[in-house]
């Protein structure tokens, strides 16, 4: 089958590159340098033949015949069309005027089984992007985009040609888990904003976006089986403010949205502690004894299920199936952090039960770092934040290990003295701070046991898209790095000229990242 369609591209190509050769312009093309210059995540490896490549309104979109495939060459032709209003066909049934293409194909001659693999053999009428997946050739149309120039040559023709420099990249992620995490219970963001956010995470490769749904101050997702947990819960926020949640439509919208950029939605249920809003919905589920009120503060550690009640595994059978059902993940995570009036006992004896509840209905279980105390296997996954020894324990247990150490991977710390938004209790993190560690060996774990890293943004000192983007950008983008990139190939130096370049960009997409004075923003 795979040779067929091999076949059938071929056969467009040499149609496409023909024609070409019948009408071919006469284009005095400039020599240029392929650098990584605007590139973030750094690939593996890239060589320059020095030539160039015309994009412009005789290019066209070739694709392997795949819907995965084809939608990846559509989503580079809208997002080429944002930012240069050139029109380009997609897999056009005729070859008139077409001089140029970019070409999207499988292959399957990756060396490892690392699916977001993808090469790119830029040449002077031929961009070939070749990838394991479709997933690797979303990675690699985002490369196209960085390489994109941000102004067009006017003097070539007597119309636009953005050049693209000519080469080889070869490239493929180090760690196949690369996530953000979004709080939106300490105060919530609408769907809108979440795109937005997945949107940007998707142009720096990140495959995964973590939802931290619940919390004392909020319950943000809808429950069929258990309506007052957003009749209630959904109503409040830190500070007062009017709160919301999530239909399960709405949410569905938010996990399409992110798998169209091959972007995993992992939904986050935190207990046994941090349920102060759930437990105010349903005042059964609640462990404490203590009287319910709704919670605005940003105080932790208070709240508890009723560890030893049936009634609270039935509720969380009910939540964990609605949940898995609009999960097509392989992940829910159950939180398990700060359960500070949870007896250790009673928290092992939850840890374990809501385990078993996520793997009876088909999912992974992922905890914070405390989870380790429990019975802990290598189906599940252990997200260190704190306590490197736990980290440590659940390696030895054969859980794998997701790394978010507060002190470098903490969105929500000030980045400075200056900070407007922001959180110190780990200290102050500055952008070369953030980039500055080696998730290989940070956590003195072994490399098979980690499968990648995560930059979890906590929500307490933030209330919109831009203040959202003032913690986030530019940090999140140098985590992106840690999680592609081999140590080799990363350097704080070099990494600050192309943060700078990345200035444009985020512009355009009105990302109103906090301008730094480590970095030299380009304007
Ligand atoms: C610790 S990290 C928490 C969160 C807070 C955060 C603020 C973790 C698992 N728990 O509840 O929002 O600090 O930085």
């Amino acid at each position: 089958m795979k040779t067929i369609l091999k076949a059938t591209a071929l056969l467009l190509i040499v149609l496409l590159v023909s024609s070409c050769t019948q009408q071919k312009r006469n284009l005095d093309l400039p020599s240029i340098m392929l650098t990584t210059d605007f590139l973030i995540p750094h690939p593996l490896e890239v060589t320059a033949t020095n030539g160039s490549f015309p994009l412009d309104k005789y290019t066209a979109i070739t694709t392997a015949d795949d819907e995965a495939m084809k939608d990846v060459g559509l989503f580079l032709a809208e997002k080429i069309k944002a930012t240069t209003n050139l029109d380009l066909q997609v897999n056009p049934s005729g070859t008139n005027g077409v001089e140029t293409v970019i070409n999207i194909q499988f292959a399957d001659d990756f060396e490892t089984d690392n699916l977001e693999a993808y090469r790119l053999n830029i040449g002077k009428d031929e961009i070939t992007l070749h990838a394991a997946s479709a997933a690797g050739a979303f990675r690699g149309i985002q490369t196209i985009r960085q390489l994109i120039p941000e102004q067009s040559n006017n003097d070539l023709a007597d119309y636009s040609i953005w050049t693209i420099a000519t080469g080889e990249i070869s490239d493929a992620p180090q760690f196949k888990f690369r996530s953000a995490m979004l709080d939106v219970a300490r105060h919530f963001f609408s769907v809108e904003d979440v795109k937005k956010y997945i949107d940007v995470l998707s142009y720096y490769k990140i495959n995964n976006l973590h939802l931290h749904l619940s919390d004392d101050q909020g319950w943000r997702i809808e429950i069929k089986s258990w309506p007052k947990l957003t009749e209630i819960g959904g109503q409040t926020e830190v500070g007062g403010g009017e709160g919301g949640f999530y239909t399960q439509e709405q949410y569905t919208d938010i996990v399409n949205y992110a798998a169209r950029r091959h972007i995993n939605i992992i939904p986050e249920i935190d207990m046994p502690g941090h349920t102060n809003a759930a437990s105010l919905s349903y005042p059964i589920l609640d462990g404490t004894g203590k009287e319910l009120k709704p919670y605005t503060g940003i105080e932790v550690g208070f709240s508890t299920f009723d560890s030893r009640k049936d009634t609270v595994y039935a509720f969380i059978d009910d939540v964990i199936r609605e949940l898995a059902a609009l999960t097509p993940g392989e992940y829910i995570h159950i939180g398990g952090d700060e359960s500070l009036v949870t007896t250790k006992d009673d928290f092992i004896y939850f840890i374990n039960r809501a385990t078993k509840i996520v793997e009876k209905h088909g999912k992974k279980m992922i905890g914070w770092d405390e989870v380790v105390h429990a019975d802990m296997n290598e189906n599940a996954t252990v997200q260190y934040w704190g306590k490197k020894e736990n980290a440590q324990k659940g390696a030895e247990k054969g859980m794998k290990v997701i790394l978010s150490p507060a002190t470098k991977a903490y969105l929500d710390m000030k980045y400075d003295e200056e900070s407007e938004y922001g959180l110190i209790w780990s200290g102050y993190i500055p952008v070369d701070t953030a980039y500055n560690w080696s998730p290989e060996t940070f956590a003195d774990i072994p490399m098979e046991s980690i499968l990648g890293i995560e930059a979890p943004l906590w929500s307490e000192t933030i209330t919109n898209f831009d203040e959202l983007a003032y913690l986030a950008f530019p940090r999140v983008i140098g985590h992106a790095e840690l999680g592609w990139t081999i140590q080799e190939n990363r350097n704080w130096d070099n990494y600050k000229t192309r943060l700078a370049n990345q200035a444009p960009y985020l512009k355009r997409e009105e990302v109103k990242y906090y301008p730094s004075k480590l970095i030299d923003w380009k304007e």
